[in-house]
């Protein structure tokens, strides 16, 4: 039943709630959504990992919002240039501890970015501690650009798909403005529109989305095999996750029940994918830099 959990810290200047935005994105946090209202905002930063701590008897001797990180030196230098850029002339002595071992086979440092927070950063000694069990993808779609490549051809299905896809992404918290819809003909269009687009490199994800009906099409099997593989190659050459979400049918029928009727709609599930895909390769490449 329990999904995360949430440490609120409250910043007391709208200038210091800023500059530790960019310090948290500058140290890998991803960026999770946020809100605004009139009297107030806030940033979520999301780690990977997260546990509540209770302690009794001997309480260690650390700040209560401790984030364990893979590069303690690298995340002190970073913080020390962040203060230095960011707390110039506040304070000659800048609040920042050097890297010192713990009692618990540990090392960490203490900062105080803000009166309000005190912040321990920590490296285990043993390198699999805090490992998750598997890198993946997380379904939050803020921040992250998205195209959307859509076939006019069985109009009446592929705009239920696009709706679907849509609610994916704006429900998962992208930006309309970061999401580009392109129409094309017909599924035989998609892979080259898609790869136009991936090839700008402005688009985290790309997501794909037709129907071929097989009474329609002559060359049903050709033309299908021809669109999964262009769309396949577009993903694999530009290394832009392209979801796919070309329907092959047998029947009108079939068709619209993968497009919000009876089997769910797969331009959701595009959708879906496509987040999830788009936040999975900076993690590949954050776990492929820690190892190395
Ligand atoms: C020509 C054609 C046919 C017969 N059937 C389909 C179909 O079921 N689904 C689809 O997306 N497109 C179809 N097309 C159009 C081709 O994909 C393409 O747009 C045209 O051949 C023009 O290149």
């Amino acid at each position: 039943m329990i999904k995360g959990i949430t440490s609120v810290a409250g910043i007391a200047s709208v200038e210091a709630y800023e500059g530790l935005g960019s310090l948290f994105r500058a140290l890998g946090f991803e960026q999770g959504r946020g809100w605004e209202q009139s009297d107030g905002r806030g940033a979520a930063f999301l780690a990977p990992l997260g546990n509540l701590e209770l302690v009794t008897g001997r309480v260690p001797a650390a700040p209560t919002l401790l984030i364990e990180v893979t590069q303690l030196a690298a995340t002190h230098d970073i913080v020390r240039g962040w203060m230095e850029e960011h707390m110039r002339g506040q304070d000659a002595s800048l609040p920042l501890q050097p890297i010192e071992a713990t009692h618990w086979n540990s090392r960490m440092f203490t900062v105080d970015l803000a009166p309000e927070l005190h912040l321990g950063f920590w490296e285990s000694e043993n390198p699999l501690h805090g490992k998750p069990i598997a890198i993946e993808g997380d379904l939050s779609a803020a921040g992250k650009r998205f195209a959307i490549v859509v076939a006019r051809w069985n109009a009446v299905i592929t705009d239920r798909l696009l709706q679907g896809a849509l609610d994916a992404l704006y429900r998962s918290g992208a930006a309309k403005a970061d999401v580009e819809i392109v129409r094309v003909p017909g599924a035989w269009e998609v892979p080259s529109a898609a790869r136009t687009l991936a090839e700008t490199k402005r688009f985290n994800a790309i997501i794909t989305l037709g129907v071929l009906l097989r009474g329609e099409t002559a060359h049903y099997e050709a033309i299908y095999t021809e669109v999964a593989r262009g769309i396949g190659q577009s993903q694999q050459e530009t290394g832009v996750p392209h979801a796919f979400g070309v329907l092959t049918c047998e029947t009108l029928e079939q068709a619209l029940d993968r497009a919000g009727l009876k089997a769910g709609n797969k331009g959701f599930e595009a959708g879906i994918a496509a987040i999830e895909m788009a936040s999975l390769g900076p993690k590949l490449n954050a776990a492929a830099g820690a190892r190395s």
